[in-house]
């Protein structure tokens, strides 16, 4: 409303990205109870997002309704919830009345109406009977297997196939990955800790630098972002000099295999060239890196190896504790982890980083703030201006984000 766009702190906390609570002074003036509404900018990447929320019933609820568009593939549905989730992601106190809402961007008619059942009534009988129906409860059982996304899961229920028991016994073909991933189902669909990601980093770190000395390898994903689990454990690799880490996938991927790390991996090929003319549409942003989709196999064995540093004593010898059993998986002295790993060149490495750094949401939305607001495309690989019709180079995130005009957000701040 305009008579709040003249606090003239309102638009220096804007640029600042943080969320800003303003005191509705028309209401004021009309000498009723105070009503605080908050103003948030409308692009995620415009804001601070953290890991703390305060209306995780509200954005609960609103993540299962975009879930299910998403696994439903209607996409445009799944995207308006999402938007809708994060920006009471971002608000600095829980909502308590529809009033306070009044103003923020991203709301439409149907978030609005999520959330107002939830506020009249504790709970929203949408997203329960979502929740409850035999569709949803089938496409998350079916897409919780590694290798099968919405498509597969819908052409299965269709034929009658709603759980895992009546997949193996309906002859259906799988292909490798989702054979692993039938495999190895209860394993990946627990969480990954934090602990156990930096076990990982260090094998992976080992590979890294026993196939390529000099190579660098930084922890990307949520786990950049300061969470304490994930669905899996992504690394981006880069060399300092440019070329080197040509052919380094598959030397890992050996090393590591050599090891008996894996059990299962596919890497597919970096196809990625600069066009004199400016990145044509890309037909994927997910898809042009060296990259390997993997099954890593964490050992108790690796993880007393390098987890509790600080029980190392005075003379470097560690303390050996008894093997827990996993609670999850009984006496099983493993577990079954996915790990993804990219191979950026250096010259792309600071595009990389912030594009596989997330969150989804994030990295969509300053792709929409690039195209939208600046006429330029950005990618993992690289950020082209289409009114210059030039690349513009960069060696950090900070860079980037100052090419694109938006105030710099560390990954912490990138939890929308
Ligand atoms: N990514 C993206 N668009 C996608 C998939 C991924 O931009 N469709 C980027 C953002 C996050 C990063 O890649 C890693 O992807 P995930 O592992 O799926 O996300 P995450 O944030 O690490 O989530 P989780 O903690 O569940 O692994
Ligand atoms: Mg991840």
């Amino acid at each position: 409303p305009a008579h709040l766009l003249d606090i003239s702190w309102y638009t220096e906390s804007m640029k600042a990205g943080h969320p800003v609570e303003i005191l509705d002074r028309h209401k004021l003036q009309t000498s009723e109870a105070e009503v605080v509404v908050f103003s948030v900018p409308s692009y995620a990447c415009q804001r601070r997002t953290t890991l703390e929320n305060h209306n995780a019933v509200l954005t609960d609820a609103l993540a299962l309704l975009a879930e299910n568009a998403e696994l439903s593939e209607e996409e445009g549905r799944g995207v308006a919830f999402r938007r809708a989730a994060a920006v009471l992601k971002a608000l600095p106190r829980p909502v308590t009345s529809m009033t306070e809402l009044r103003g923020l961007p991203c709301l439409g008619d149907h978030s609005l109406r999520v959330i107002k059942d939830i506020l009249e009534n504790g709970a929203s009988s949408e997203a329960e009977s979502t929740k409850q129906s035999e569709r949803y409860k089938a496409l998350k059982v079916l897409t919780g297997i590694f290798g099968v996304g919405a498509k597969t899961a819908d052409r299965w229920i269709r034929e009658g196939i709603l759980g895992l028991q009546q997949l193996q016994e309906s002859g259906q073909t799988l292909n490798r990955a989702q054979q692993a991933g039938l495999e190895h189902y209860d394993d990946l669909n627990q969480p990954v800790t934090k602990a156990d990601a930096d076990v990982i980093s260090e094998i992976v770190e080992r590979a890294v630098v026993s196939v390529l000395p000099g190579a660098q390898m930084t922890l990307i994903g949520g786990f950049r972002r300061g969470k304490l689990s994930g669905h899996d454990v992504d690394f981006l690799i880069t060399h300092p000099e440019e070329g080197r880490e040509v052919g380094l996938m598959p030397k890992v991927v050996s090393w590591l295999e050599s090891q008996g790390f894996l059990l299962y991996q596919k890497t597919t090929r970096n196809s990625y060239l600069e066009s004199k003319d400016g990145p044509g549409r890309p037909s994927s942003n997910m898809d042009r890196f060296e990259r390997c989709f993997s099954i890593f196999k964490l050992t108790e064995k690796e993880r007393r190896r390098t987890k509790h540093p600080e029980t190392a004593t005075e003379n470097g010898l560690r303390t050996v504790s008894t093997p827990e059993p996993d609670p999850h998986t009984g006496h099983k002295l493993w577990r079954a982890v996915r790990v993804d790993l990219v191979v950026s060149p250096i010259s792309q490495f600071a595009f990389a980083l912030l594009g596989w750094t997330g969150s989804k949401l994030f990295e969509r939305e300053l792709r929409r703030w690039a195209g939208h607001e600046r006429n330029m495309s950005l990618s993992s690989h690289a950020l082209y201006d289409n009114k210059q019709r030039i690349y513009l180079r960069a060696t950090s995130e900070e860079e980037i984000f100052a090419h694109l005009g938006l105030e710099f957000i560390p990954p912490s701040e990138r939890n929308t």
